[in-house]
C-alpha cells in the first residue's frame, strides 16, 4: 500500500509512518516542517517519502501531488491527520485569527486534500481516506468552542463522503480519539506553555500516538467490503463531564 500522511512531522502522523513502514508498506510524508519530514524518511529508508505541504493552500497542495514521482502516484490511504486546536479561551475572548487558522487547516485543508486525491481512487475502484476528528467533535467542553465544531465538521464530511462514495469500492472512515499524550497538540494548543501542557496529562495514562496509528493500521487492513464508518477512542481514565448548572446565589 501506499499512503498518504498529512502532518507527519509529528505525533500521530509520524507513529503512522513508522507502523505503515514496518509493516512493509510505503509512507508519503506531507507537512510544512521540512526538516523534520525529511529526518523521519531518512529513518524509514526507500518506504518513506518526505513532501513539503501546506494543507491551507491549494496551490501547495497541487504542486506537491504533481511533484510526486513515478511509483509514487497512486494512493492506496489518504490519512488526514493534519489539524490543531488553538486555545481553550471562550468563543468571546479567543483571537479570531485562531478559529481561522483551525478552520483553514482542519476543515478547509482536509476538504482540499480529499478533493485532491480521490478522484484517483474512485476511478481505480479502490481506496480508502481516514480523517482525523475527535471527541471534541462528539462532546462540547469549554473553551473546545470553534476547535470541537471543525471535528464535528470533519465527522460530518466523512459520512457524507460514505453516502457519495457507496457502490464505488473507495472507503471513508472518522478516527475520533480523546485524551492523547506524547504529541505536540497540547504544547501547539497553548502556543509554546510547555509547562501549561504538561499539566492536561498530570496523573492520567492517555492513550499514546502509537493507539492511534495502530488503530488507523487496523482499518486500512480490514477486508476491502469493511468500512468502518467512524470509530471514538478514550483512554480509560477518561470519561464524560455531568451537565454544568449555573446556580443563583
Ligand atoms: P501534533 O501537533 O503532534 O501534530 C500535528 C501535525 O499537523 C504536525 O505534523 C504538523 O506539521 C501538521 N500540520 C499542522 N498544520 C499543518 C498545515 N497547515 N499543513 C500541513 N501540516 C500541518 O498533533 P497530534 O498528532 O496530536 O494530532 C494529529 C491530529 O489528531 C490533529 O488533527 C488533531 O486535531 C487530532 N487529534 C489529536 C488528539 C490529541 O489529544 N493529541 C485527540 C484527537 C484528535 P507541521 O507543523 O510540520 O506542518
Ligand atoms: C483533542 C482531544 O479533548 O483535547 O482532539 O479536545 S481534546
Amino acid at each position: 500500500m501506499i499512503v498518504f500522511i498529512t502532518g507527519a512531522s509529528a505525533g500521530f502522523g509520524a507513529a503512522m509512518a513508522r507502523t505503515f513502514v514496518r509493516h512493509g508498506h510505503r509512507a508519503i510524508l506531507a507537512a510544512r516542517r521540512s526538516e523534520r519530514i525529511v529526518a523521519l524518511a531518512r529513518e524509514l529508508g526507500d518506504a518513506a517519502l518526505p513532501l513539503t505541504l501546506d494543507v491551507t493552500s491549494r496551490a501547495s497542495i497541487e504542486a506537491a501531488l504533481a511533484a510526486l514521482p513515478e511509483g509514487w502516484r497512486e494512493i492506496d490511504v489518504l490519512i488526514n491527520n493534519a489539524g490543531l486546536a488553538l486555545n481553550t479561551l471562550p468563543a468571546h475572548e479567543v483571537p479570531l485569527e485562531d478559529w481561522e487558522t483551525m478552520i483553514a487547516t482542519n476543515c478547509q485543508g482536509l476538504v482540499s486534500m480529499t478533493r485532491a486525491v480521490l478522484p484517483a481512487m474512485v476511478a481505480r475502484g479502490s481506496g480508502l481516506v481516514i480523517n482525523l476528528g475527535s471527541v471534541a467533535g462528539h462532546y462540547p467542553y469549554p473553551g473546545g468552542n470553534v476547535y470541537g465544531a471543525t471535528k464535528a465538521f470533519v465527522e460530518q464530511f466523512t459520512l457524507n463522503l460514505r453516502a457519495d462514495l457507496a457502490g464505488s469500492g473507495v472507503r471513508a472512515t472518522n478516527l475520533a480519539p480523546g485524551l492523547c499524550g506524547g504529541t505536540e497538540f497540547s504544547n501547539v494548543r497553548f502556543k509554546g506553555d510547555d509547562a501549561a501542557a504538561a499539566k492536561v496529562y498530570e496523573g492520567t495514562v492517555p492513550l499514546t500516538a502509537d493507539d492511534i496509528a495502530n488503530t488507523a493500521y487496523w482499518i486500512a487492513t480490514l477486508p476491502p467490503h469493511v468500512n468502518v464508518n467512524s470509530i471514538e477512542l478514550m483512554p480509560t481514565c477518561q470519561g464524560f463531564s455531568p451537565f454544568a448548572i449555573k446556580r443563583q446565589g
